[in-house]
């Protein structure tokens, strides 16, 4: 029986979106950021039988953390505390000694603060201002380790989590040897060239010497590959590849780079990085997905799966596309190099590989058409919005549901399609403990695409149901979206589960940081798939203004580097039985939402530039089509 349904998503309130734009950076020509993860996949893009290990990949529940992740997190829990002393050390607390504090507990790690950071989905637009947040806070960026900024706050922080445009934003970071957002932005043998489009493909060497066709002859005999070996497979792969070419610093975008290779790098086996994970969500055949009952997917450097009901279990990254039956290996031939970092990629941002459906509309020759012509043969009567996992690895696993254990293909999509477009999932895990996540927000979520809090509502009401698909998580009480309007809750950092005993179980303070107009309007559409260089910066800047409230110039927030040290601090004040000082004191009455609401539905919310600047707020007008936003077409298909 065939089943399609097609679903109108409009642009509205809360979808969450990633899209990324994209260009093939032709720069290991030039090459500055030299140093990346492995290219350890056996057959470059092509997934490869070769002999399982000794110990067979099997699947496991997800009721403890890996093996791999404990020991892992020795070393980087220790690492957290050379940086947490040196991100209090420039931080004034007045007459509160924090960098002590640290010092005197670090004896017992469970005592330290265990932070977390989220960016959002949001398309390119995520991307950027996510970009600008991290790089204000990574030490290793120029100035930011002055008195009262914000540096080492990414070297303070245990995970960082993302999906779609802030997932390809990770993927950038990490498969490029966790370099830094500057080095990725430099105009020299820097890697993002979003001025080119994803849909023309990589610039060859002179200006606008377009070589699309060997751009899509590359992307179709690649896939091919994989097709022939005998793997399904879907849109995603080209979007995947695509994204590789913009993202991965490598020639041809690295088709052997492999997202499990994270894990075999050195500085990331000492714990020098925080653990990327990356989100998406499952989607079975005919299936709306809505947080309230999604499987939201992690994926980490070892490990694919999820810690919700309906499987809670999680498989060898390395070795997906093997064929496990009831969470096992039968035969000794096993698979490696299915999890393509592009892929992974790819993955988490399933809603805008649909970009290759719009070559048509673009004024390229009539024989690149005729590829893409052949290239859709097969895949047209697919979803176009999934990522084929086949074989599906949880096939038979006896502990997963019915949907998810019958299923030869497992479909994954991305993690923003249930409205849960902050990846907040993995860390409000009971098991990981995180005191503190820095949740950077770009969504879309207001007419104009500024943020009001709409996924911190998703998440929230998804904990609700704990004992169901929340699985034993708890959220701090979240107001509705209309009250962080009226309230203004989302034009600066706001403390969400203050007070740890308001909630009916232990998780993490929330500092939601919406993004906001400073130095530009960075309300980009979603949808807009080319950034010139100088606007690409602009947006980065204001991330970056975002994250630090103008460097605290903006009028009232001299405190906010104190106070977002205060955050961090916070669980670990209880579990330590110390005395809030008073200067964290006076920041949680400022930051902290207190339980005020105001529903009313609010009027238009325009906010207004903070820092004038000149250069601001210069637009161009490349917008991928914007009908593309209205509708959606997800037509899942059950053969
Ligand atoms: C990755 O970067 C680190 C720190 O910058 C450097 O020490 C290391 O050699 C690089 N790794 C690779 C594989 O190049
Ligand atoms: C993860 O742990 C397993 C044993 O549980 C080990 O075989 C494997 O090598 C580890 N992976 C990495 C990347 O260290
Ligand atoms: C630290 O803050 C206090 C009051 O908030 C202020 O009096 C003092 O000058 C500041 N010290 C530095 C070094 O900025
Ligand atoms: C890989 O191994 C499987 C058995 O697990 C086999 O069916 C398939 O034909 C092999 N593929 C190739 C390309 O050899
Ligand atoms: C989730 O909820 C939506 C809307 O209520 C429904 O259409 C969908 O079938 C549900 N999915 C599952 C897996 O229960
Ligand atoms: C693109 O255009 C060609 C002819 O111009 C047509 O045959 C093909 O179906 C179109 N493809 C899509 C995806 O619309
Ligand atoms: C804050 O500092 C950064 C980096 O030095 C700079 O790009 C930004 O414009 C500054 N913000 C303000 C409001 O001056
Ligand atoms: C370490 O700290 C945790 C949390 O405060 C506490 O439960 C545990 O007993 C401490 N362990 C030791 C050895 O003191
Ligand atoms: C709570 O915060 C609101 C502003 O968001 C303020 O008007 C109100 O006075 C505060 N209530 C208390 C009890 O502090
Ligand atoms: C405290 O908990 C109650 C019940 O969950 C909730 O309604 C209220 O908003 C919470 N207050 C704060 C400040 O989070
Ligand atoms: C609630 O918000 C509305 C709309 O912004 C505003 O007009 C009204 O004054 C607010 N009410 C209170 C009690 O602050
Ligand atoms: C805390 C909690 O409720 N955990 C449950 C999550 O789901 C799995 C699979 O259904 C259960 O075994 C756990 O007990």
């Amino acid at each position: 029986m065939r089943f399609t349904s097609i679903i109108c998503v409009c642009l509205s309130l809360g979808l969450a979106l990633g899209i990324v734009a994209v260009y093939p950076s032709f720069n290991h020509l030039f090459g500055s950021v030299k140093l990346r993860a492995l290219p350890n996949s056996p057959n470059g893009y092509t997934p490869t039988n070769v002999s399982c290990p000794a110990d067979k990949p099997i699947v496991r529940n997800a009721a403890g953390l890996s093996v791999n992740e404990t020991t892992w997190l020795e070393s980087r829990r220790q690492e957290t505390v050379f940086a947490m002393k040196g991100r209090f050390s420039h931080l004034n607390m007045t007459f509160f000694d924090a960098v002590s504090y640290i010092e005197s507990h670090a004896s017992n790690i469970s005592d330290i603060p265990n932070v977390g950071i989220v960016v959002s989905g949001g398309g390119y637009r995520a991307l950027s201002n996510g970009a600008g947040a991290l790089k204000a806070i990574d030490s290793r960026t120029y100035g930011t380790t002055r008195m009262g900024h914000l540096g080492g706050l990414l070297q303070s922080a245990t995970y960082l989590s993302g999906f779609s445009g802030g997932g390809c934003l990770l993927g950038s970071i990490y498969i490029n040897n966790f370099t830094t957002v500057s080095e990725l932005q430099a105009h020299k043998g820097g890697v993002w060239k979003f001025q080119n489009s994803i849909i023309k493909g990589p610039a060859k060497k002179g200006l606008g010497d377009w070589n699309t066709a060997a751009y899509y002859h590359n992307l179709d005999e690649l896939v091919s590959g994989k097709k022939e070996a005998g793997f399904n497979i879907s849109f995603t792969d080209y979007w995947g590849r695509a994204l590789s070419y913009q993202l991965i610093n490598a020639e041809d975008g690295g088709p052997g780079y492999t997202w499990s290779s994270i894990a075999l790098t050195e500085d990331f086996k000492q714990g020098k990085m925080p653990l990327p994970l990356l989100v998406a969500d499952g989607r079975n055949p005919g299936e709306t997905l809505v947080g309230s009952n999604s499987t939201v997917y992690e994926v980490n450097p070892w490990k694919f799966g999820t810690f919700d009901p309906s499987i809670f279990a999680f498989v060898p990254l390395k070795f997906l596309g093997s064929r496990f039956d009831n969470g096992k290996v039968s035969s000794d031939i096993c698979v490696e190099g299915f999890d393509n970092a592009g892929f992974i990629m790819g993955t988490s941002s399933t809603l805008f590989n649909q970009f290759i459906l719009r070559l048509n509309t673009t004024d390229v020759p009539e024989k690149l058409k005729s590829i893409l012509g052949d290239l859709l043969q097969g895949l047209g009567k697919q979803s176009d919005d999934i990522a084929i996992y086949s074989p599906n690895p949880f096939y038979n696993y006896e502990y997963a549901t019915i949907a998810y254990r019958n299923t030869p293909n497992l479909n994954v999509v991305d993690g923003g399609e249930d409205k849960q477009n902050l990846p907040l999932h993995p860390l409000i895990q009971p098991i990981r403990h995180v005191d503190v996540i820095f949740a950077v927000d770009s969504s879309a979520s207001t007419k104009n695409n500024w943020p009001s809090g709409s996924p911190l509502v998703a998440t929230y009401e998804r904990s609700l149901n704990s004992s169901g698909i929340g699985n034993g998580t708890v959220f701090p009480s979240i107001p509705d979206t209309n009250t962080f309007i009226n309230l203004g809750l989302n034009t600066r950092p706001t403390f969400f589960g203050c007070n740890s005993s308001n909630l009916t179980g232990p998780a993490p303070l929330v500092v939601y940081i919406p993004n906001h107009p400073y130095t530009m309007l960075s309300n980009k559409s979603t949808f807009q798939m080319e950034y010139s260089i100088a606007e690409r910066d602009d947006v980065i800047e204001n991330g970056y203004n975002v994250m630090t409230m103008g460097n605290g110039t903006r009028k009232g927030y001299s405190d906010w580097s104190t106070c977002a040290g205060c955050a961090i601090l916070s669980r670990s004040f209880d579990r330590t039985g110390t005395n809030v000082p008073e200067v964290c004191k006076e920041c949680f009455a400022k930051y902290c939402w207190n339980g005020t609401r105001n529903s009313t539905e609010p009027g238009s919310y325009e906010p207004a530039l903070i820092v004038a600047k000149n250069s601001a707020a210069k637009d161009s007008a490349s917008y991928l089509l914007a009908f593309l936003a209205s509708v959606l077409v997800l037509g899942p298909v059950l053969g």
